[in-house]
C-alpha cells in the first residue's frame, strides 16, 4: 500500500477543522508552470473530444485520458484525503467544470442530493486549472452547513441546475471565496453548501472535481451523473466488499 507523503500529512489540527468546517485548503497539487502543461493537454485531448458518457464530454474522463486519471490520483490530494476517510479509497467520478464568460450561475447547492451512493458520503477535491478568482466566478462555500442536511427545491429560471438548496433553510452572509491559482486545489464534503455566480468576466475558469468515497459504499454506476459501463478507480488500499466496479489507467 502507498503511506502517505509526510508533507501531504493532515496535522490534527487540520482534521478537526474539517469536522468543524466542512473543507480544506487550498494546498497546491502542482505550480501553475506544471499545470500549464496539464491544461495544455486538457485543452486538446479531453476537452474537444468524446469521452465515455454518451451525456457529457465533462464526466468521467479518468477512464479515457490519462492525465484525467493522473489529476485523480495525484498524492497530494489523495494523501490528505487518506487523513480523513483512511487508506482504502475509490475515486468514484470526475467532472470538468468549465464555465466561459458569462456562464451560468450554479446555484447553492449540497452534493450528497444529486449522487447514487449508499452510504451517502464522500469528499471531494476541486482542482484549479485556469486561475481562478471571484472575477470569474471561484467557487463560493459556507464553512459549517455539512452539519446539516438542507432540503432542496426547484431552482431558479436560467442557473445551471434543476435543484438548489431552500433559500429559506439557510444563512450565506458567512459565505467564502475559493480562489486559487492553477494546480491549487480546496476538499470539501458531500454536505457542504457550495455555488458559484455567472461569469462577469472575460476569462474562462475550468477547474475539475475529484469525488472520492470508501469501499463500503455503493456506487450505483446506472443514475446520474454515471453512465452504463461507468467505471471508478481503486486509488488507494484494498476494497474487500466487492460491490463497485474498477477501471485502469487508460
Ligand atoms: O465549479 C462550480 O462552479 C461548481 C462545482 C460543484 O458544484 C462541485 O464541484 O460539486
Amino acid at each position: 500500500m502507498r503511506e502517505t507523503d509526510a508533507m501531504n500529512q493532515l496535522t490534527r489540527k487540520e482534521v478537526e477543522f474539517f469536522v468543524e468546517n466542512g473543507y480544506l485548503g487550498p494546498y497546491a497539487a502542482m505550480s501553475p508552470d506544471e499545470m500549464a502543461l496539464v491544461r495544455r493537454e486538457i485543452e486538446e485531448k479531453v476537452l474537444t473530444t468524446d469521452g465515455p458518457n454518451p451525456r457529457s464530454r465533462a464526466q468521467s474522463r479518468h477512464m479515457d485520458q490519462p492525465v484525467v486519471y493522473d489529476l485523480a490520483t495525484h498524492p497530494a490530494i489523495l494523501d490528505r484525503i487518506a487523513g480523513l476517510l483512511g487508506p482504502d479509497l475509490i475515486v468514484w467520478a470526475t467532472n470538468f467544470w468549465l464555465k466561459p464568460p458569462d456562464g451560468v450561475e450554479i446555484p447553492w447547492h449540497q452534493d450528497i442530493n444529486f449522487w447514487p451512493l449508499e452510504p451517502p458520503l464522500n469528499t471531494s477535491a476541486w482542482i484549479a486549472i485556469d486561475e481562478v478568482t471571484v472575477e470569474n466566478s471561484c467557487v463560493q462555500i459556507i464553512p459549517g452547513s455539512h452539519r446539516q442536511s438542507l432540503n432542496h427545491v426547484k431552482a431558479d429560471e436560467g442557473v445551471a441546475f434543476g435543484k438548489m438548496a431552500d433559500p429559506d433553510s439557510f444563512d450565506a452572509a458567512g459565505a467564502i471565496n475559493m480562489e486559487l491559482k492553477p494546480g491549487e486545489f480546496f476538499i470539501f464534503s458531500e454536505r457542504t453548501l457550495h455555488r458559484s455566480s455567472v461569469n462577469t468576466s472575460d476569462k474562462r475558469r475550468l477547474g475539475i472535481s475529484i469525488r472520492v468515497t470508501l469501499p463500503i459504499v455503493h456506487v450505483f454506476q446506472d443514475g446520474p451523473p454515471l453512465h452504463a459501463g461507468h467505471t471508478a478507480i481503486l486509488a488507494r488500499g484494498k476494497d474487500v466488499m466487492g460491490f463497485n466496479r474498477y477501471g485502469d489507467r487508460p
